[in-house]
């Protein structure tokens, strides 16, 4: 991915991030509660409950607000939402990234309502993401813009509990049909002024899904995982075609996102195996396919007898020892003319990592998974409350990493920045930082060495608490004693 230098989506700024997710409740106390909590969240996302809100009054609080009858996820949601559909409305076009994730709870000495059971000492459920991303320049996190969260049905132990899933799900969920749904939702939100390329996973490859994107004009990138027969069987099958094909241009170095700790998803944990961050040099080809109905689905008069999709092969050239090679196979509905258009798509396929990082942001960053909440229904409040908190340390994240040279002053708020070129470790402060060198001041103050490489999102997140709390502390001293604060 080429570094472009671009007007910020977002300033860091805890405070609004509450006042953002707040603002659509509909109801003026409950919107305060959760500005607050939120706010609080914000400063430290990963302390338990208790440590976020020692006050008893304010904990108890906290708690009417996580079982609330009246709140749902969605509707905690709707603030961050609307604001992240705002975000996308001031560009032409976005990227939105669908991918799922499972979360898992320690069942403990009892067991959790409306959890199902992933083994013995387990409980969970399911989340299916969209994640909104700008491509216009930066390729910045701009919020969520669905989550849904699921069960299999058949691994709940009571009936109660089914029901109130298949109520929370709706009658016409499948777990095969979330793909689509998210891209419709996604759609609708946006409306018809945005363009939104959806990218999916190998797990988003259904004939059903691909056939629906290229009826409706959707724009997609979605991994295949299948070997599909091509409609000419003189062609042999997809994979063996688009491989015979000439290379095009020469090959690129890119930049492959860490993964680590593979994800317990719906699929295997063998599709998605560990890999440190690494540059490769990648290869593409290209085709026009025709693809044939899968015999599977032979008698299913809702997906045409033939798909034609644009594919590229790419692959790794000379990839390090002991490392899978990457190979993916993606179909889109973008043009493939040019290999400016082809390099486009791959770097659209790779913006893939934000969502991983969003999952880790939500897990560790936020404590998700460690929160001790005795069901479903209070969990899925405490999702809503996490989703726009993880978003921010996503956001510091992605700064560090992609904008590294841009004025810190455009992500910052000026009276933050102000006070930590006050309080700069090592040395005098450079008068204009950039975004890299005020994030590196930020993870010192989390204790963070540079001899230790880049910082990771824990210690950076960790930074920027310590200077809030400093920086509420001034502000306080310079209120009480009247000095000058500029
Ligand atoms: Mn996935």
């Amino acid at each position: 991915m080429r570094k472009k230098r671009s007007e910020p989506v977002y300033r860091l700024d805890a405070e609004r991030v509450g006042k953002e997710a707040a603002c659509e409740l509909g109801d003026v106390r409950l919107e305060r509660r959760m500005e607050r909590i939120v706010g609080t969240m914000c400063k430290r996302p990963s302390a338990s409950l208790p440590a976020m809100f020692p006050d008893e009054s304010e904990s108890e609080a906290v708690y009417r607000f996580l079982r609330n009858e009246r709140l749902s996820l969605g509707r905690v949601l709707r603030g961050h939402v609307a604001h992240t559909v705002a975000r996308a409305q001031s560009l032409r076009t976005v990227v939105v990234i669908h991918d799922t994730t499972e979360f898992s709870f320690a069942t403990g000495r009892e067991r959790r309502h409306g959890l199902q059971r992933h083994s013995e000492a387990r409980q969970g459920f399911f989340g299916h993401v969209s994640l909104c991303v700008s491509v216009d320049g930066a390729r910045a996190p701009l919020g969520c813009l669905w989550m849904q969260p699921f069960v299999r049905l058949a691994h709940l132990d009571h009936e109660a509990e089914r029901q109130d899933w298949q109520r929370l799900m709706g009658r016409d969920f499948s777990e095969s049909g979330r793909w689509l749904k998210g891209i419709r939702h996604s759609e609708r939100l946006l409306g018809p002024k945005v363009s939104a390329i959806h990218i999916c996973d190998r797990e988003g490859d259904s004939y059903p899904l691909l056939s629906k994107l290229v009826g409706d004009g959707s724009r997609f990138v979605v991994r295949l995982s299948h070997n599909r027969t091509l409609a000419c069987p003189s062609l042999g099958h997809l994979q063996d075609f688009v491989g015979n094909q000439p290379l095009l241009g020469e090959p690129r170095t890119v930049e492959l996102s860490e993964r680590l700790h593979a994800e317990k998803r719906p699929s295997s944990q063998k599709s998605h195996p560990n890999r440190p961050r690494r540059t490769a040099t990648l290869s593409i080809r290209r085709a026009e396919v025709t693809l044939r109905r899968p015999a599977s689905r032979k008698d299913d008069e809702r997906c045409p007898q033939t798909l034609t999709l644009n594919i590229l092969d790419v692959r790794e050239v000379n990839p390090p020892v002991g490392q899978a090679p990457v190979r993916w196979t993606l179909c889109t509905s973008e043009s493939i003319d040019s290999a400016e258009d082809c390099w486009r798509i791959v770097d659209h396929y790779r913006t893939r990592w934000l969502v991983e990082e969003f999952f880790k942001a939500l897990k560790t960053g936020c404590a998700f998974e460690s929160r001790q909440l005795d069901s479903h229904k209070t969990l899925l409040i405490a999702l809503g409350l996490s989703i726009p908190v993880a978003w921010t340390l996503l956001l510091m994240r992605y700064l560090e990493r992609e904008a590294p040279d841009s004025p810190a002053d455009s992500v910052l708020p000026r009276d933050l920045l102000g006070f930590l070129r006050r309080v700069w470790p090592r040395g005098p402060a450079p008068d204009h930082p950039t975004v890299r060198q005020a994030l590196l001041a930020i993870a010192s103050l989390g204790g963070h060495f540079r001899h230790n490489g880049p910082p990771g999102w824990l210690v950076l997140h960790r930074g920027y608490q310590t200077l809030l709390t400093m920086f509420q502390g001034f502000l306080a001293a310079s209120s009480e004693g009247g000095c000058d604060q500029s």
